[in-house]
Order: C-alpha cells, then sequence, then structure tokens
C-alpha cells in the first residue's frame, strides 16, 4: 500500500482550515448497536426512520429540529425562567430579539413552527382561496389546506432537478405567479407564502433581487407577502457568498433588510433559532395581529407565553442574537459542504448546489432500478440505518403524501433522502464516518430491493407509516 501524505481538510482544498467558533463543555456519550439488534429495530419500526427509538441510533441525522446545542449562555439564561403565567420578563426579552433581528412589530410566541403556521393561516385564509409558495413544506401545505386554502407551487423550474446549478434555487419565478392571479384574481389570493431557505429543494436559498421584484409584483396586486423564517438565517449566508453587493453585509444585516420586504413571519425556531423547542408568529399589521392574539388563547396559551415556558423564551432570546453571528453562520453550513464535498468527489449523487443544513441524496439515481412507488428514498434512510446506525429522512414519495381531489400519491420529482445536520452537536469525524457509511450503501446498490406500504395514516402519513421489503 503506498502511504500517502496525510493532509488537513484546509490543505486539501487548497486553502488555510477554519474551525468551529465555539469549544466543547459537556458530553453526551453515543451508542452503537450490532447489525443484528439494528436489523431487528428497523423490522419492528416498519422501515421507517421516524418509528426507531433514538437509543437504538448512532448518529441522528433525522432532522436539524430541535437538535441543537445550546450555548453556556443559553443555559444560564433557562435558570432565569420567569414562570409568570402573564407577563414573563422572558417574553419581552424575546419580542425585543424578534423586532431587533427580523425587524416585526408584533411577535406572539408558539409551542413550534406549525402553531405559529396553525394561527396565520386560519386567520389570513379564506376558504377557496390560493396560496402561492416557493415549494411546499409539509405542515405549511397541511395548515394552508385546513384553513380551506390551496396551496400553489410557483418556485422556478430549476428547483425541481437536483443537478441543476443555478444559485439561487428558492426563486419565485414571477412569470408562474403572474399567471395565477390573472387565472384567479387577486382577491383569490390569501398570500404568497415564501420561505428562505427552501427545505424540500434541498435548503435553497431565495435571492434578494428575487424578493425586490417579488415585493413589487405583490404590491401592485395588493397582494400580502408572508415568511417562512424557520432557515432565514441561512439564506442570508448565500445571499452573503453569492449576490453582488453582499459581500461586506453582515448576517444580521441581510436577515433584516430580507424581512423589510414582507408583512409577517413564522418561525420553527428548533432550527435557526438555536433552541430544543420553540417558535414564533410576527406581523406588522395591527388588526391582522389583534385578530392573532386572539386565537392564540384558544390553541396555544396566552398571548406572552404560546405554549412555552418562561425559561424556554430566555433560551431562545439569546438563541436569536447567536444564530445571526457570521462565524456561527460560516461552520455551521462549512461543515455541511464538508460532507457534500466528500460525497460529490466519490461520485454519489446528491441534490446541488449543496444547500444550508443538510445534503440530500437523490435517491432516483441512486437507485436506478427502483420505480418511485418502490419507495427508492425510504429504502436508502433504511439502508444506511442498518449499515452504520446513521438515521436520516425520507423526502420523497412518502413524504408528498396524496392528491386531495383524486386520491393517488403525489409523485414528487425530487425523490430524496436528507442527512440532516443538527448545529454545534457533531464533527468533522463524525462526517467522515458518516461520508464512508453512504459510500458503503451506494457500492451495494444494485442488489437493494425496495420496499411496500402496509400502514398508512391519513395525515402526514411519512410519520407514522408502515413499510415491509419487496
Ligand atoms: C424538519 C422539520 C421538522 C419536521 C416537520 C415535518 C415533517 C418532518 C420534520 C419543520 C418546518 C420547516 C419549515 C421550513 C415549518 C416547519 C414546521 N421542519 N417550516 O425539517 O422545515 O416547524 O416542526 O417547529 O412545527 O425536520 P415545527
Amino acid at each position: 500500500m503506498t502511504h500517502l501524505k496525510p493532509e488537513t481538510m484546509g490543505q486539501q482544498f487548497g486553502r488555510r482550515s477554519w474551525a468551529e467558533p465555539w469549544k466543547i463543555k459537556m458530553v453526551e456519550p453515543l451508542r452503537m448497536i450490532s447489525r443484528e439488534e439494528r436489523e431487528r429495530a428497523l423490522v419492528e419500526a416498519g422501515y421507517n426512520t421516524f418509528l426507531l427509538r433514538s437509543d437504538d441510533v448512532y448518529i441522528d441525522l433525522l432532522t436539524d429540529s430541535g437538535t441543537s446545542a445550546m450555548s453556556d449562555r443559553q443555559w444560564a439564561g433557562m435558570m432565569l425562567g420567569d414562570e409568570a403565567y402573564a407577563g414573563s420578563r422572558n417574553f419581552y426579552h424575546l419580542e425585543g430579539a424578534v423586532q431587533r433581528h427580523y425587524g416585526f412589530r408584533h411577535v406572539l410566541p408558539t409551542h413550534q413552527g406549525r402553531g405559529a403556521e396553525h394561527l396565520i393561516s386560519q386567520v389570513a385564509i379564506k376558504p377557496g382561496q390560493f396560496v402561492p409558495g416557493n415549494m411546499y413544506f409539509t405542515t405549511t401545505r397541511l395548515h394552508q389546506e385546513l384553513a380551506g386554502g390551496q396551496f400553489v407551487d410557483v418556485i422556478i423550474d430549476e428547483a425541481h432537478d437536483p443537478q441543476d446549478l443555478h444559485p439561487f434555487k428558492g426563486d419565485v419565478d414571477l412569470a408562474k405567479l403572474g399567471a395565477l392571479i390573472e387565472r384567479v384574481g387577486a382577491g383569490q389570493i390569501a398570500y404568497v407564502s415564501l420561505a428562505g431557505t427552501v427545505n424540500m429543494a434541498g435548503g435553497q436559498p431565495v435571492s434578494m433581487a428575487n424578493l425586490r421584484a417579488l415585493r413589487e409584483l405583490c404590491i401592485s396586486h395588493g397582494i400580502r407577502l408572508f415568511l417562512d423564517a424557520t432557515r432565514l438565517v441561512e439564506n442570508a449566508f448565500f445571499i452573503q457568498e453569492q449576490e453582488a453587493g453582499f459581500a461586506e453585509r453582515s448576517i444580521a444585516e441581510i436577515v433584516l433588510e430580507f424581512c423589510s420586504y414582507a408583512d409577517g413571519a413564522w418561525m420553527s425556531a428548533k432550527k435557526d433559532n438555536l433552541v430544543n423547542i420553540g417558535g414564533w408568529l410576527a406581523v406588522n399589521d395591527d388588526e391582522l395581529f389583534e385578530e392573532l392574539r386572539n386565537l392564540i388563547v384558544v390553541y396555544e396559551g396566552l398571548h406572552t407565553y404560546g405554549g412555552l415556558a418562561g425559561r424556554d423564551m430566555e433560551a431562545l432570546a439569546i438563541g436569536i442574537e447567536e444564530s445571526m453571528q457570521d462565524d456561527h453562520v460560516r461552520s455551521r453550513i462549512g461543515q455541511v459542504r464538508y460532507l457534500g464535498e466528500l460525497l460529490t468527489d466519490w461520485g454519489i449523487p446528491i441534490v446541488q448546489p449543496v444547500g444550508g443544513h443538510a445534503i440530500f441524496l437523490d435517491a432516483r439515481r441512486f437507485y436506478a432500478h427502483l420505480v418511485q412507488d418502490e419507495f427508492p428514498a425510504q429504502t436508502l434512510a433504511a439502508e444506511l440505518y442498518l449499515d452504520s446506525g446513521i438515521r436520516s429522512m425520507e423526502r420523497g414519495i412518502a413524504s408528498a403524501g396524496r392528491d386531495a381531489k383524486t386520491g393517488d400519491h403525489n409523485r414528487p420529482k425530487l425523490e430524496l433522502t436528507r442527512l440532516t445536520i443538527p448545529r454545534r452537536v457533531y464533527t468533522q469525524a463524525h462526517m467522515d464516518v458518516v461520508a464512508e457509511s453512504v459510500k458503503a450503501v451506494h457500492d451495494e446498490r444494485e442488489s437493494t430491493r425496495g420496499l411496500r406500504m402496509t400502514y398508512e395514516p391519513k395525515y402526514l402519513r411519512f410519520f407514522q407509516a408502515r413499510f415491509e421489503r419487496l
């Protein structure tokens, strides 16, 4: 065997290395069970990674939602929880942090993102109205539909092609939106629902230029624009890096400008904002706020806690500040990209360009011999778990559910398996182990069989569906 000279990660890519802007103060042991035990656990879970026990998982890349490590400052903040039923001081800290960093006037805490989605959908959608958006997200679309709305995908076509290298695949196709307005009339459009970055497209960003043009189009038709701000900080990183005129602007400044073009936003704070639970909803309009503040007491709690403990709101207020720091965002996305660079170099099909929060394996090309109805992405998630105990998430035909009218499967173009990287949790060595496991599963791809669904729940079926090997 030839002896290769070891090189650091930076040297391999011809640059100086950088490192995470933190050090580790507390560790949580990981456990790896044997291959036989994993096989048993997988059958028991019906080949659905959502149904595995986390004790049976080695490296957990199911989601970046609520799985981040909090800082020492956030933990200290937890001890300063003011658990008053009404008017907790931590609420005012949270309100101030959202106002300062996202720029909206009125703020409501919610138990998590979907709590906020529920409220905004119920208040801002009239039955029969349309809700155009830059690709669907599962919970977002469901709440829009439950409020009587109909989601319409107006993202650019490039977003549906995993190999297209467009730098802003989250952009809205203004011609598609214009055609919808023409067809149904502006009055039949509840609002435009814009996510930055776009989760289901692979964590792909929206450009500021596109948003500015979108804003103008909305204003000219009197249509409101609401943001899904869940991973907006990550979106700002791509604007800073890729869009002309933003290289010298901070992440915080870019986020603030982005939000200035919107009428409000909902947030799953479990992602960008670095907390294990929480969300918020923020709007500018007084009347709209009035209605939301009234509805929140029915579903979430009083408007100064919205389903969160005082300590949760404090950790969230601090998490918002930390999430805006440039060196934090750079190392977070840098880690995702490192994994992406390895897999790309080894010829493993992934969504390109690599987005903000995850590597999305392209299961269609990975398992070219499986048809979509054999659940290639679900199969890949199962095989990865079997190989190494790594947990990933299906984002394909199972996630897309059924057509509300015809009852047939929705068959999305993207059939993906997501390796989602929690923030501040795993190291570069973990990424190496993950990459090698993906490669091992890839090497065995031709002998892999697909799955059949044996149990299908009515709502968001992917969470609890069960499968069997074909
Ligand atoms: C993710 C999640 C969590 C999740 C949700 C549904 C199915 C599987 C996993 C949640 C989001 C999100 C965006 C863009 C709103 C929510 C809901 N993502 N918008 O990616 O990504 O927030 O989970 O706090 O209710 O694993 P919530």
